[in-house]
Formats: structure tokens, sequence, C-alpha cells
């Protein structure tokens, strides 16, 4: 493919973010390249995210990515909580009217690469972008491609180039401010070729630890185990990976059932916020502004929330029906990822188990635990929390015609 050397609005990254971020502006009417350092099988192979919320589903389904999605994604009417074998459901459809929507992060990169590619719109793999020059003027995108160099000229940018790519760092320290927390628990996640033991997805509170059992289609089951930030996979062989599962997701009358693992990765769980997500015409979204620990299945949520707001005011502004537009960018979508983080950070602490953690602490967590399981109130709160609100205009982003409004 020849690649542009001017676009209207140049897109880092060709993860959820960058992906969706390109067929909404596409749609619009607005030019647009996407540059990714992979290839695209390593992109479309990437074992991540499983868990869409409602708003999630209609963004896709709206801009034609949800044919797949509605034949082959698993809906779950709510989820299971199992503290020390004690099975507790939160009928999450019954209190909010919205089902869970479980369909892997690869899968949804895959359908978003078919239909930028269907528009025949610029989606460049094997570019990595080595620098954002002039973000306050008329900004320059610096790539390799193909052996060489090459340079696209844009009026905006937009860094959707996941936690360690170059957007962010492109920002002077004296703009950007970060903040952060970094617990000191992983997931070690595996995804195994064997049919979900349970109906729906399981977060067991154990006293060893957390564990979870959730999946990606009828034959493949995604497992997390808590284990410690600096574990390597080889600490975990496949027999102490299933006999710390079979511990910690134990319960009467029901069995986990093994299967070959066909992957498995450790993930140190964090919390990171970046502000401004703006810098004159370079714009940050997803994963590349913030981390949300993962038990929240928040990051690719809020990666769709963040392209939507920023589709809506591009377009407003780059049609110049409203050059202001933009502006409210960094404080509308800082409300939701804050809302999220608060609701990802809450759950990391009430089902993990710190190292440090003294007989006191573990009281102190299980009285918690019990408390939320016996008011009707916190479980509804539980149950909105893990639906999502659907995106709003009141929050910046698009309203599929018929959704309820908040
Ligand atoms: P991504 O997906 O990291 O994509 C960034 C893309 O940018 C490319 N890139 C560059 N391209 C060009 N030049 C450069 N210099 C570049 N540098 C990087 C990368 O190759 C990549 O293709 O970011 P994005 O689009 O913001 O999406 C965010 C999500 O991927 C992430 O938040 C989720 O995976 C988080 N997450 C979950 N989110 C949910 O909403 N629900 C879940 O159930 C859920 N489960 C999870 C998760 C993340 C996990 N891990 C592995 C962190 C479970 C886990 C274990």
């Amino acid at each position: 493919m020849t690649i542009p050397s001017r676009t209207r609005v140049a897109i880092v990254g060709a993860g959820p973010a960058g992906l969706v971020l390109s067929c909404l502006l596409h749609r619009a009417g607005i030019d647009t390249v996407v540059l990714e350092a992979r290839s695209r099988a390593h992109v479309a192979a990437r074992v991540r995210a499983g868990v869409l919320e409602q708003g999630t589903v209609d963004v896709l389904t709206e801009l034609g990515a949800g044919a797949r999605l509605a034949r082959e994604a698993m809906r779950h009417d709510g989820f299971e909580l199992r503290v020390d074998g004690e099975r507790h459901r939160v009928p999450v459809r019954a209190l909010t009217g919205r089902p869970l929507t479980f369909y892997g992060q690869q899968e949804v990169v895959k359908d978003l690469i078919e239909l930028r590619q269907a528009t025949g719109a610029p989606l460049v793999f094997e570019a990595p972008v080595e620098e954002i020059a002039d973000p306050t003027g008329e900004p320059v995108v610096r790539y390799r491609h193909a052996g060489g160099t090459g340079e696209l000229r844009c009026e905006v940018v937009v860094a959707c180039d996941g936690f360690h790519g170059v957007g962010r760092s492109t920002v002077p320290a004296g703009v950007l401010s970060t903040v952060e927390r970094r617990f000191p628990l992983a997931w070690l996640g595996v995804l195994a070729a064997v049919a979900p033991s349970s109906d729906v997805a399981v977060y067991a509170a154990h006293q060893d630890g957390f564990a979870m059992l959730s999946m990606r289609s009828p034959r493949l089951t995604r497992l997390y185990v808590q284990c410690r930030p600096d574990d390597r996979v080889e600490d975990w062989p496949d027999g102490r990976i299933w006999a710390a599962l079979h511990r910690r997701l134990a319960t009467d009358g029901w069995a986990l059932q093994e299967g070959p693992i066909v992957e498995r990765s450790v993930t140190p769980l964090r919390a990171f916020v970046a502000a401004p997500m703006q810098f004159g015409n370079l714009y940050l979204a997803g994963d590349a502004a913030h981390i949300v620990p993962p038990p929240g299945a928040k990051g690719l949520n809020l990666a769709v929330r963040d392209v939507v707001v920023l589709a809506e005011r591009l377009t407003a502004a780059l049609t110049g029906r409203d050059p202001a537009a933009v502006d409210d960018y960094t404080d509308t979508c800082l409300r939701h990822v804050w809302r999220a983080q608060q609701f990802a950070c809450w759950l990391t602490r009430l089902l993990h188990v710190p190292p440090n953690a003294d007989p006191f602490d573990r009281s102190l967590q299980r009285a918690e635990l019990r408390a939320l399981l016996s008011s009707h109130r916190a479980v509804q709160l539980l149950a909105e929390q893990h639906a999502g609100c659907p995106p709003d205009r009141a929050g910046g982003a698009v309203r599929t015609e018929g959704a309820p409004a908040a």
C-alpha cells in the first residue's frame, strides 16, 4: 500500500481505540491514515480483554462491525461471586436491563480491521511511529516502513498507541501530569482449549488469593490466578496453574474441567491516569492515557468511550461546525475514566489477598464482602458498575436509538 504524505487525522496504533476512531471518522467523511507498529497477524492474535459493555457492543454494531459478534458472542445474565467456596449470583441483566457480552478483544480487532479495509482507507501494518513533531502546530508523524522511513503531515494526530507508545511521551513533562497506583499483585492469565465449566463468569475470593473463570467462546475458557508481580510464566507450569485454580474455585457439587493451555501471560495490576489527554493538535486515547486494573474489565470499554467522544468533537471541529468542540475532550473523558478507576480499584482491593495481608486485613475484607452480598442496594450498584453506563450525550458520547438514557 502506498502511504499518503498528508491526511487530516493521523492515527497511531490499530488496537481497539485506533480502529474504532478510524471507522467513526471515515463514516463522518474525514480522511485518516492509521499506522500500526506490528503485523496484522500479531495484532489480530493478541489475547486480552473479553467482557464488553452494552455501550461498546452498540458502537460496534452501529459502525457495521457487529455481525459476527451478534452471531458468536456469549451473552450472560449475570456472574457469580464465590467467597471461600460459597456461591452468590449477581443477576446483572435483571438489575440493570443490560447483559454482559463475552467476545475476545482479538475478535473485535479482526472485525474492525476488515471493516476498515473494506473502506479502502489506509491502514498500514509494520509501520512503527518514531516521532510526532510539532504537535502544537502542523504535526508531522515520522515512521519506519518496509526498510525505509516516511513522514505523514496532518492537522491532528491521535495517539491510540497503548501504554508503551510514543504519543504520551510527546507531551512535555511540564504539561502532562500522571498519577499511578501499582498493586503488589498480578494476574497469571491462561487460555485453555476446553468448554467453560460454568454458564457464567466466576470471580472467586479465596484465602490463597483471587481466581477467575471467564470465557471467550463455547470451546475456549479464560482463567486467571492472582500471582506476584515478579512471577514469570515459567514459574507456573500447567500442574501448578490447575492446582491453584481447583483450590481457589472449589465449591460443592461443581468441577473445573481442564484442557490444553494455549496461551499464558503475567499482567501486573496497576492503575494509571495521564492528563491532559490533549496537547495542541495531539490527542491521547485509550491505554495511551489510562490503565485500569483488569478486574473491572473496563480498559477496552473506556478506550471505545474515549474515541466516541473524540470522533464527535473532531468531526464538529474539522468540518468547521464548532471549532471549540474539542476543548472539553479531557474533562469529559476523565469523568468516565475515574468512575471506572474507582470501580476497578475497589474490586481489586475487595477480591485479592495482598502478600502482606495480616489476619485483621483478611477478616475486614471478608466482612466487607459479606456486607456487600447482604445488601440489595450494594449488589445493585455492583451490577450497574459492572454492566457500565451506556454512552450518552450528556457524557459526550453517542447513544444508539432506543438505548436507555443513563
Ligand atoms: P492497545 O490495545 O494496546 O493498542 C495499541 C496499539 O498501538 C500499537 N503501537 C504503535 N503503533 C505505531 N507506532 C507506535 N510507536 C506504536 N506503539 C504501539 C500497538 O502495537 C497496538 O496495536 O490499546 P487501546 O486501543 O487503547 O485498547 C486498550 C485495550 O487493549 C485494553 O484496555 C484492554 O485489553 C484491557 N483489558 C480489558 N478491557 C476490557 O474492557 N474488558 C476486559 O475484560 C479486559 N480484560 C484487559 C483484560 C487487559 C489485560 N491485560 C493483558 C493488560 C484482561 C487483561 C489480562
